[in-house]
Formats: structure tokens, sequence, C-alpha cells
């Protein structure tokens, strides 16, 4: 990990030209930084209009300053930041000043990080920054908002807090070996472990929620050549992005398109038709399409509803990934618009059964549009919950099967120590390193 102790800089905008660039300091050595730059230090907290100047007196630039004094500042720590006109060179004349100044450029992530350490912000509000930042729909920078205010890590301390009152009762009973305790029989610990476990359930679902919304759902469209898969592409979309004919082996390249599903991040991802004996192009077009197969969180297996052998494809699709048939070309066929459990029928020429396909896709993804309520959680954080939960559930099976209290209150810690991991009240500089390198510079 970098060092807490030095003054850091970094501009805060992004690099190029614009308005205005933000120029951000944190660190011990702020207050003697603005004297020099600015002649004085600044009222806190209130922008004032100043020049900039190195420390031989020569301008620089001319505009805002803003000074925090630790510890009301983001970082924990004093700040200073820098409204200057937008232009690079104007950004690194400044920043070389302030270097010259004592004072080292920032790593990515660095000011983020100061904040966790200074107990400003929990690991999951921190993430939330960088999610709010690449949010790619309205809801996903909703959700973003709603971690960083707190709404997922009160939730996780919630749990937490159910697991300590778990853990203080057995640890309790487990203390006074002299009176014989029957675990099994005390109803109040029963009922506690049930409501923990359903505590379990529910987070767990949200959480998976928002992974979607943070990740998106990437779906892969296959199936036989000519079946349609590039004409539903387009139909989802509501572009024209992939050339859809008659001719069997047109697509021959993955196209990827992102569409917006209410709300839902969906990456649609159109491949070569699958069939033996393709030429080499398509050859190479099928390769790609089983590649991509490997990234699909859900398959749609396109069929042609006038072929009466669509249902043999010539190719495995993956196992635990889930995959909806998909019966195109239902304008053409005498079937009727029956859906099969999991499967749906439609027209990708007339638009027919889309609305049924749009809903197949939000329930897979398990995407309910749960607007207010909704958070946004990353991978690692349901690796940490999934973890919490099966420690949970090995200390209700082993309290079930041995009917002692010991191997509970065990499971238990195990549990409580996982959930700690999502917010970071237990981490390790391993952790903190791979989360905070994620974030640009300046941030
Ligand atoms: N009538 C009708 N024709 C369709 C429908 N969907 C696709 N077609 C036609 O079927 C032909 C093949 O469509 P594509 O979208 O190119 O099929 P594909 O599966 O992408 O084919 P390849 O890229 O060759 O694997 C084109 O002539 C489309 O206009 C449909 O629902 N109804
Ligand atoms: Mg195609």
């Amino acid at each position: 990990m970098t060092n807490m102790l030095d003054t850091i800089v970094a501009a805060a905008t992004p690099p190029g030209v614009g308005g205005v660039a933000i120029v951000r300091v944190s660190g011990d050595k702020t207050e003697q930084i603005a004297r020099t730059l600015l002649g004085s230090l600044p009222e806190p907290r209130s922008a004032t209009f100043r020049t900039f100047k190195n420390a031989v007196g020569e301008k620089l630039d001319a505009g805002l300053a803003l000074y925090f004094p630790a510890p009301a500042s983001f970082t924990g720590e004093s700040v200073l930041e820098l409204h200057g006109h937008g232009g690079p060179l104007v950004v690194s004349l400044l920043v070389e000043a302030i270097v010259g100044e004592g004072c080292r450029r920032a790593a990515p992530g660095e000011f983020s990080q100061r904040a966790f350490l200074n107990d400003k912000l929990d690991l999951v509000q921190a993430e939330a920054i960088v999610d709010l930042i690449n949010a790619g729909t309205t809801q996903a920078a909703r959700a973003a908002l709603r971690s960083l205010s707190g709404a997922f890590s009160r939730a996780v301390e919630a749990l937490a807090a159910q697991l300590i009152r778990l853990r203080l009762h057995v640890e309790a009973a487990i203390d006074f070996p002299e009176e014989e305790i029957d675990f099994l029989s005390d109803d109040l610990l029963l009922g506690r472990l049930q409501e923990c476990a359903d505590a379990f359930t529910l987070l767990r679902e949200q959480a998976k929620q928002g992974r979607v919304l943070r990740d998106g759902f990437q779906v892969v469209i296959v199936g036989k050549p000519n079946a349609g898969k590039s004409s539903l592409l387009n139909l989802l979309s509501g572009q024209d992005a992939a050339i859809v004919t008659e001719i069997a082996g047109t697509t021959r390249d993955i196209l990827r398109e992102q569409i917006d599903i209410d709300g839902l991040a969906v990456e649609l991802v159109d491949t070569a038709g699958l069939r033996e004996n393709p030429d080499r192009i398509e050859e190479e077009g099928i390769r790609r399409a089983r590649q991509a197969l490997h990234g699909a969180d859900a398959v749609l297996w396109i069929q042609d509803a006038t072929d009466a052998n669509a249902e043999q494809l010539d190719e495995p699709l993956p196992d635990g990934v889930p995959i909806t048939v998909v019966r195109n070309k239902i304008d053409l066929s005498e079937a009727t618009m029956q859906s099969a459990e999991g499967s749906v029928c439609m027209s990708a020429k007339t638009g027919q059964g889309l609305d049924a396909l749009r809903a197949q896709i939000r329930r897979l993804a398990g995407y309910q549009n749960q607007g207010e309520g909704a958070f946004t959680a990353r991978k690692r954080h349901l690796q940490a919950l999934d973890s919490a939960a099966e420690h949970f559930q090995a200390g209700r099976t082993a309290l079930e099967e041995t009917r002692a209290g010991e191997l509970l209150a065990e499971e238990l810690r195990l549990s409580h120590q996982a959930l700690g991991e999502i917010t970071g009240a237990v981490s390790s500089d391993e952790l903190l390193g791979r989360i905070f390198s994620e974030f640009c510079i300046g941030k």
C-alpha cells in the first residue's frame, strides 16, 4: 500500500481540454502549499477567487480555490482544490508546482482509499463511487448512488448485528456446560436462526440484482444459419446493426450491441450460424461463436419454426447457463404462438412476440425493476455473501446433527467474518490494493 503520510496531488478532472480543470491536494502539507500558491490560506469551505503562483512567484493560472481543513473533507485530511482553466498544460504546470512543494502524484483511487482508511466511507461506498462514474443506465446510476449513501452497507450491517446477537446467545450458553443444555429445544435460538436465514436469502437476492445492474447481462444468440439471429439482434436493438440476407452463412464475425431493457443493461452477441462443413471463413466464425458462449450469462437458441429439423443442432450448448429456445419466423409457420415453458415464439420480421422475449430476458437476469429499493453490488460482494451464508448453513446443520453449540458458534464466527469483508470491517492490504487500483487517478 502507498504511504499514507505523503501529501498527494492529482487532477480530479479528466485529461484534455475543458472549461474548468480541478487539481486536488490532500495531506499534511496542504496548508503550506495553499500559502505558497495562493499567498495566504483561504477561508475554509468557501470559494474564493485567487491567482495561482509557483514558489518563485510566477503566475500559472487564476480561478477558484477551496480549502477543507482536516477532518471535515472527503479524505478526512486537509484538502485543497484549485479550479483553474481546463487546458492540459495549465494543469500540468500546477501539478508540477505542487509536487515541487514536497508532494507526490496520487496513485489511482488514492483519495478514496484515504477516505476509507480515515473512516469516511466503507468499502462498499468507495466501490459505489466507481460504479456511479461508470453507470451505463439511469437505473444503474441511481442504484450506485444508493450504495454510496450506504443502503447496501446498512443492510449488511443489520445482518451482521443479527449474527452478533446469535453468537452472544450461543456462546453464553456454551459457557455454562454444567447446565445440560439442549440447543434444539431453545425456541428463542431456533427462531433467531430462522430470522437470520431469511435475512440471508433476501440480501443475496438484492445483491444479485445489484450485480446485474452494475455489470449488465450478456445474452449470446446462437442457432443454425438463416434461423434469423441477426434479424433478432436488429429488432431488439432497434437498429440495422447486422447484415441480414437470405443466404445461409451471412454472419461470420461476432457482433455486439448494447441495449437497455427497462433499465437492465444487456449486451447482445450475434454469432455465425452453427453447421457442419462450413467454408474456411465460416469455420472461423463458428470458432468465435463457441468462444462467445463461454462468456454468456444466458443463451438464446434461435430456431426456424418452418424448419422441420429445427431442434437438431450439431453443437453442445454450455452447461449451467440458461438456454431459451426462440421459435422464429412464426409469421410463416402454421404453428400457433403457443410457447412452451422456457421458450418464446416470435417473428423477427413482424415484431410479433418481442415483448415476451424481452420479458424472458428480464426473467433470465432475475431482474425486477426495483426502482427506489435497488443498490449496486459486485462479484466480490456476492462471493463474500455466499461464503457467509454457507458458514451459517453449515452451523445450523452441525447443530441439528450434533445438538452441540460449539460447531455452530465457530461457523457463526466465520460467517460474521465473511460479512465483514464486504464493508471492509475485515480487510487485507491485498484486497484494498486490488479494489482501489480500479479507480481513476484523482478519485
Ligand atoms: N418471414 C420471416 N423471415 C425472417 C424472419 N427472421 C428472419 N427472416 C429472414 O430470414 C433470412 C435470414 O435471416 P438472418 O437474420 O440473416 O439469419 P441469421 O440466423 O443471422 O443467418 P446467418 O447469419 O447466415 O447464420 C433473411 O432473409 C431474413 O429476412 C421472420 O421472423 N420471418
Ligand atoms: Mg446472421
